[in-house]
């Protein structure tokens, strides 16, 4: 059995629904087919099936996909033991906690914040720059300012089990963000032995009852990072975009790489142009590939797209990227991401 069916049938197993009605997935069929009904919600990595929990409550009661989004991506924000988004997420080199996010839509509204620190919710920030300004991003100390004004408490967002990992990676790396993107690879891998990872940013995309989507992004970016970094996951058509007509996607992974190529709006343009959510999401891996061969040892970028059918697909530099989504009756599929590759 291949590994995706195997996992759809465990985790159909385990929620007790196999047996009881015949999925709205095709089991065996490749991810692009995947066909999640509506409402639907899909989240980059298998830990999110809490986020998208939270963004079913909404969904499941006709609730709109921007409230979804918002409601599901606060959960891993203000989760201490997701070291890669919000509370508890690996500081920069200096030691300080930065975080970007950005939501969108589905009437091309958008809202980001970047370099952001001290506020636990950094999406509902950038819903609230989006909602409350007539801008679309606000940076730094100017994004901190303008949550303190919109009534956001401040707040040490370094756990003490982050700064003891912050310190271990001082140590060893010598304050030289060089070394970051293969630290962390190996803390992915290692996470894979039930150590610690960081690469669970989470991109989430909510199509609603009325057939509406939106999308938000956050995450405390990569670790160890120079002081004032920003990803992609706050840059509108990088780390996240939402086109009423076409779909969605989002990104994960290196973010730097993912700005080259304008990831996510390159994903909805290829849908727009009728390809499928899974090979749109190649595309954007291809093409990144394509530019960066020699210089992207170590390091991982997955997609994530949905289309206006609801049609699911992802697809990764590497093996391990995991996605979650809901089945209509509200059940978790976790599926990992076919790969360009295979090492
Ligand atoms: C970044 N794309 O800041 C983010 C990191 C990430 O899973 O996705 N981690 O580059």
């Amino acid at each position: 059995m291949q590994r995706r069916q195997f996992l759809f049938k465990s985790l159909l197993a385990s929620s007790g629904l196999m047996l009881l009605r015949k999925p709205a997935v095709a089991e065996n069929k490749s991810a692009d087919d995947s066909r999640a009904g509506f409402p639907l919600v899909i989240s980059t990595w298998a830990p999110n099936v809490k986020a998208n929990a939270a963004a079913w409550e909404v969904l499941s009661k006709g609730g709109r996909a921007l409230d979804a989004v918002e409601a599901g991506v606060r959960v891993p924000e203000a989760d201490p033991d997701d070291t890669s988004v919000g509370y508890g997420g690996l500081p920069d080199r200096d030691g300080n906690v930065t975080l970007d996010a950005c939501i969108m839509d589905e009437k091309g509204n958008c809202g980001s914040v970047m370099f952001l620190q001290n506020i636990m919710h950094p999406i509902s920030v950038a819903r609230m720059v989006m909602e409350k300004t007539p801008h679309v991003i606000l940076v730094g100390d100017g994004a901190l300012q303008f949550a303190l004004q919109n009534g956001f408490k401040q707040e040490n967002l370094l756990t003490p089990k982050s700064e003891q990992i912050w310190k271990e990676w001082l140590k060893t790396h010598n304050y030289n963000p060089m070394d970051t993107i293969k630290y962390m690879r190996e803390q992915k891998e290692e996470k894979g032995k039930g150590g610690q990872g960081n690469h669970d940013t989470i991109g989430m995309i909510a199509m609603d009852s009325n057939g509406d989507f939106s999308g938000a992004c956050t995450t405390s970016g990569m670790a160890f990072k120079l002081h004032g970094r920003v990803g992609d996951s706050p840059v509108i058509g990088a780390g996240l975009y939402v086109d009423n007509e076409v779909g969605a996607a989002t990104s994960t992974g290196v973010g730097e790489e993912v700005i080259r190529i304008c990831g996510s709006h390159t994903i909805v343009e290829a849908m727009r142009y009728g390809k499928s959510p899974l090979e749109a999401c190649k595309i954007g891996v291809e093409r990144m590939y394509k530019l960066r061969k020699d210089k992207i040892a170590d390091m991982q970028i997955g997609f994530l797209a949905v289309n206006k059918k609801g049609e699911i697909g992802a697809f990764a530099l590497r093996k391990g990227f995991t996605y979650t989504y809901k089945l209509p009756g509200g059940a978790d599929v976790i599926k990992e991401a076919e790969c360009l590759l295979k090492d």
